[in-house]
């Protein structure tokens, strides 16, 4: 199985791969490991690929005269170039239990422009492919923040045809997460919160966003995830078998 990282800057892509790739091998997986992040300078894995023997987000900057957004841009052109010789290396050619893809830093890189969408369709060619969408618990400090990163998820899924499970990482530095636990279960609670905590654009659509919601939802469980400290590994574990055995049903 393909298990693909993907989440805003800082959000634990790197994290997770090497907690979890730990988590796989102590429990008798094979594993191989991939990093696509040209701009990452220390990894806490051992990649079996690493776009950085191509290129580096700093020789790009040298190279092209660029700053570190347009370097990151060129680089995620230099990624769809350069398709042919990742998918020729060991990790798609060989056989493995579960391989691990760590996205670039920045989400938009992969998410936003050709590059994932052209690397996702090649990879679904393979074998089974699952996104793990990682969500920031720092991040979700409100109903309105919870939705905005939901509907992310979802945007994905439709971007990449491939099902998508959605995580909550740092749950060791985050407090109560209980509200968006209740509302993954029930998103029609969702419309009682708002009336209750927004004002505003999202109070007045909130009825067509639950609607969407819940149609697009694979996922009524939260999973709940420290990278750093490998807990949450198991749940995780077992949702992304189910979509892998089920595709689809994780009721
Ligand atoms: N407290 C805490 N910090 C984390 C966790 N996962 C990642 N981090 C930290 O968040 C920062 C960014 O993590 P990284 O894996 O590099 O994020 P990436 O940009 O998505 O690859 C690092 O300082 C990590 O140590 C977690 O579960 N808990
Ligand atoms: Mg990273």
């Amino acid at each position: 199985m393909y298990v693909v990282f993907v989440g805003t800057a800082g959000c634990g892509k790197t994290t997770l791969t090497w907690s979890y790739s730990k988590w796989l091998r102590g429990n008798g997986f094979t594993v191989a490991l991939v990093n696509l992040d040209p701009g990452v300078h220390k990894l806490p894995y051992n990649p079996d690929f690493d776009i950085r023997r191509i290129f580096t987000l700093s020789d790009l900057m040298i190279k092209y005269n660029l700053g570190p957004n347009a370097a990151f841009i060129k680089s995620g052109e230099l990624i769809l170039e350069y398709l042919d010789e990742i998918f020729s290396s060991k990790p798609f050619s060989e056989d493995y239990d579960y391989v691990l893809i760590d996205t670039p830093g920045q989400m938009e890189i992969f998410v936003f422009r050709d590059t994932g969408r052209e690397f996702m369709r090649r990879l679904r060619k393979l074998g089974s492919v699952v996104v793990v969408y990682i969500v920031d618990g720092e991040l979700v400090t409100s109903v309105s923040d919870l939705i905005t990163l939901w509907l992310m998820s979802i945007l994905i899924q439709s971007k990449f045809e491939v099902p998508v499970v959605p995580v909550v990482n740092k749950v060791d530095k985050v407090g109560d997460l209980t509200l968006p636990e209740v509302i993954v279960k029930n998103p029609s609670k969702l419309r009682e919160c708002i009336n209750v905590l927004e004002r505003g654009l999202l109070a007045e659509v909130i009825g067509d966003v639950i609607s969407i919601i819940e149609k697009a939802s694979q996922s009524i469980r939260l999973v709940k995830l420290s990278a750093l400290k490998s807990e949450g590994l198991e749940e995780l574990h077992s949702i992304l078998y189910e979509v892998f055995c089920t595709c689809g049903d994780l009721t």
